[in-house]
């Protein structure tokens, strides 16, 4: 069996892979949802559609060694850092194949294998966490670095401003990764916040900041390669901003009526998807017939991993009380 960091390692340099991680993601997301709605996971979950290239240009610039802290939002990201669709959606059905043995769900995603520490429902929970790896970094003297991915809406929450402040002061290795998707929870941007450019919030805690085009792979490898190789350098910290958007309601059954007319389909035409599609043909990398046989096919495959993972084993009620961490078992 492929392990995370196989898949992982499998992106570096190559294109077409990092193509099909994005429609494994895609795919992934419908099949989610539509097991959500038969009623087949418990809890809840938040699509990442529309955030592929977002997800893919950030792995295939960091190395598996630096570490990402992110969200609830999180599948894509654990799905492009390497986790195995197995593993993915084992933990969202709460089965024992998940990669938190089924006890953490949706929101609750980890592979230390491939640096992704587990994700947070807190709003903001992640930032100070990156921050904190950063300066263990910065104090064992390695290269690696702590990388922060966050919402818009996150950028109003008082743990942004203090991990920002902090990272800045002490010159941390850290990536602050701003996935803007133009909506809160069901708020537009707008009604919350009163800038639209949330990287310049950075001058604030004079800290180098830009905002990527993040429906594009290139774009976003491109500014977040940069921002990796100044904290990996002893640059310090940097605000990336990604203009992204959320072509899925915020979670479980959202339709997203609250949208603006014609606001999605504006979106839809730069789908990163497409937009890579157009980019790989155009280097005569990959051919129409190449991406319908690709899409299909990982459709299939994903169809019949959702029937296997049905039947997986649940948890065994004493994995409530696994992984606990004690002074009295640390110190032994
Ligand atoms: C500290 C905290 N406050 C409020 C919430 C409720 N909440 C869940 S998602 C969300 C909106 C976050 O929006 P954004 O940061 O843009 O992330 P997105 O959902 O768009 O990925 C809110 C307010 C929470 N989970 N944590
Ligand atoms: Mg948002």
């Amino acid at each position: 069996m492929t392990s995370s960091l196989e898949r992982r390692k499998a992106l570096y340099g190559n294109d077409l892979a990092c193509y099909e991680r994005m429609v494994e993601i895609r795919e992934f997301e419908k099949i989610t949802n539509a097991l959500f709605a038969a009623g087949s996971i418990r809890g809840t979950t938040h699509l990442a559609v529309g955030q592929e290239a977002l997800a893919l240009g950030m792995a295939s610039t960091l190395q598996p060694t630096d570490v990402v802290a992110g969200t609830y939002r999180s599948h894509a990201i654990a799905l492009a850092l390497g986790l195995t669709p197995h593993s993915v959606l084992g933990e969202i059905m709460g089965k024992a194949t998940g990669c938190c043995g089924g006890v953490g769900g949706s929101m609750h995603m980890c592979d230390t294998s491939v640096g992704l520490l587990p994700t947070s429902a807190i709003i903001g929970g992640g930032m100070p966490i990156a921050a904190g790896a950063g300066l263990a970094f910065q104090v064992q003297k390695s290269k690696n670095v702590g990388v922060a991915l966050f919402g818009d809406g996150a950028t109003n929450i008082g743990a942004f401003h203090e991990s920002l402040n902090l990272a800045a002061i002490w010159k941390l290795p850290v990536v602050f990764v701003c996935d803007n998707n133009v909506y809160g929870e069901y708020s537009r941007i707008d009604k919350t916040t009163p800038i639209e450019d949330l990287h310049k919030r950075a001058e604030s805690y004079a800290m180098p900041h830009m905002a990527i085009d993040g429906m594009d792979i290139h774009a976003v490898r491109k500014g977040i390669g940069e921002a990796v190789e100044r904290a990996r350098s002893g640059g310090g910290p940097t605000l990336v901003e990604a203009k992204t958007y959320r072509f899925s309601g915020h979670s479980r059954a959202d339709q997203a009526l609250y949208r603006p007319e014609g606001e999605l389909e504006k979106w839809q035409k730069r789908d990163p998807l497409l937009v890579t599609e157009q980019d790989l043909i155009a280097r005569k990398l990959v051919t129409q017939e190449k991406i319908d046989q690709i899409k299909s096919t990982m459709e299939s495959d994903l169809a019949a991993l959702a029937k296997k993972v049905e039947n997986d084993p649940e948890p065994q009620l004493s994995a409530m009380f696994s992984n606990i961490w004690t002074p009295a078992k640390a110190g032994k």
